[in-house]
């Protein structure tokens, strides 16, 4: 009986730890103008070495846009509340998944190529940038779609104005309610008389 009921505490462990360790956000896109059509998301995954990060666009302008985060969690004033790339160590603008933290912002995630239709993908992993860290932890701040593109020059790669803005934020998924709500199932296991 005992050994049943740590059993089920271990499974639950096991349950929530998973959730723990793969924490997800989503920046919901939407463009800073009036009436834009742009729209999209940006999906954060965070694993134990760092967070992947998948962004879809639509509506936008065919071409390359600069992609960054930057570092408050306000899309306001056509994206401009956003202020400045997320820069925790003080550094030069780059790409941060060549260039590591030492060359680049955090949050320079370089340029999203949208095609023809509208469309446009970017996937990146950033090593040891997290979703609930001390240092390096995205959640709460804004991701920002450039008019232009981000040219890799001094201070913030040239990309112009503002044209998408969202705010990273976790999302709650089935999973989590699972972790949560096993230890509740417990009650119904003491009681089975065959036990
Ligand atoms: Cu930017
Ligand atoms: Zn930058």
């Amino acid at each position: 009986m005992k050994k049943f009921i740590g059993l089920v505490a271990v499974f639950s462990f096991f349950a929530f730890a998973q959730v723990a360790l793969a924490a997800k956000a989503s920046a919901l896109i939407k463009g800073t103008a009036e009436n834009s059509p742009i729209a999209g998301e940006a999906v954060l995954t965070e694993t134990a070495e760092g967070v992947e990060i998948e962004v879809n666009v639509v509506n936008t302008p065919p071409g390359k846009h600069g992609f960054h985060i930057h570092e408050n969690g306000s899309c306001d004033d056509m994206g401009k509340a956003a202020g400045g790339h997320y820069n925790p160590d003080g550094v030069a603008h780059g790409l941060v998944a060549k260039d590591g933290f030492a060359h680049a912002h955090a949050g320079d995630f370089g340029n999203i190529e949208v095609a023809e239709d509208g469309t446009g993908t970017l996937k990146v992993f950033i090593p040891n940038l997290t979703l609930s860290g001390e240092k390096y932890n995205v959640l709460g701040k804004a991701v920002i779609l450039h008019e232009k593109e981000d040219d890799f020059g001094q201070p913030t790669g040239n990309a112009g104005g503002r044209i998408g803005c969202g705010i990273v934020a976790i999302v709650n998924e089935a999973p989590q309610e699972t972790g949560v709500s096993a230890p509740m199932e417990m009650p119904s296991v003491d009681q089975a008389p065959s036990k």
